[in-house]
């Protein structure tokens, strides 16, 4: 056999192997974009995806409300119209040992006067388990494409950030992103502890799941790389024959 041949199933394996790696990409597992719902609802119920958990949510479909958002014409008020901020949560998924998570949505002021603080975080549902900075399962924050931990706060299974929002505050994406040293369950949720029906808005409300490749498949990839390289040394530096 010839080494460009060689050299060709080297490429090819190393090419089956990235598929592999690519078939365990990032899993999107709630989209909430909160467009396919119709007229605004005061107190609306009716997500896809998430649930109200406590207080209320007003879904907002503009031109209803006159209040602006970038992301089509549907969004929601997280703070609904019976005096009692809303607790907006995602069904419970599982990481296992090694996965990732990111966590992400877009978050304005409520257009409409005061501030409020919106909170967004995890919850493991297993008390046992645990969020840590680096040692346990551990978070990276980043709320504008800075990768970093600051400001989340962690008690236990709990893992929140919270943010003070004028009402003028900017749409702004938010991002968490988490990894797993043990296998872990858990959801995701947004919430607000004010009062006066006029809360955070919350639009394209996202959960992404990142499983990491199993060791093996890392072994046989650099295995592969490895082939590839002392084949390619062979071809260009070896004596001609
Ligand atoms: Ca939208
Ligand atoms: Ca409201
Ligand atoms: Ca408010």
């Amino acid at each position: 056999m010839s080494q460009k041949i060689h050299i060709a199933a080297a490429l090819a394996a190393i090419c089956l192997l990235a598929g592999t790696g690519n078939a365990q990409a990032q899993t999107n597992v709630v989209f909430e974009d909160f467009e396919g719902y119709g007229a605004s609802a005061l107190n609306f119920t009716g997500f896809s995806d998430l649930t109200v958990a406590s207080g209320s949510v007003d879904y907002i479909h503009e031109p209803d409300w006159g209040l602006a958002t970038p992301f089509g014409d549907g969004f929601v008020d997280l703070d609904g119209s019976t005096g009692a901020g809303g607790f907006l949560r995602t069904g419970v998924f599982t990481l296992g040992t090694g996965d990732g998570l990111v966590f992400q949505f877009n978050a304005a002021g409520n257009m409409r006067g005061g501030s409020d603080v919106l909170e967004y975080g995890l919850y493991a549902l297993d008390p046992a388990v645990t969020w840590t900075f680096g040692g346990g399962n551990y978070v990276g924050y980043n709320p504008d494409g800075t990768f970093n931990l600051q400001g989340v706060s962690i008690a236990g299974n709990h893992l929140w950030h919270t943010v003070d929002m004028a009402s003028d505050y900017p749409w702004t994406e938010i991002q968490l992103r988490i990894g797993a040293d043990q296998p872990t369950q858990f959801f995701a949720y947004v919430r607000t502890a004010s009062s006066d029906n006029m809360g955070p808005l919350i639009d394209n409300f996202q959960l992404d799941l990142v499983p990491v490749p199993e060791p093996a498949t890392w072994a046989l990839m650099i295995l592969g790389f490895g082939l590839a390289g002392a084949m390619l040394r062979r071809r260009y530096f070896a004596p001609s024959m």
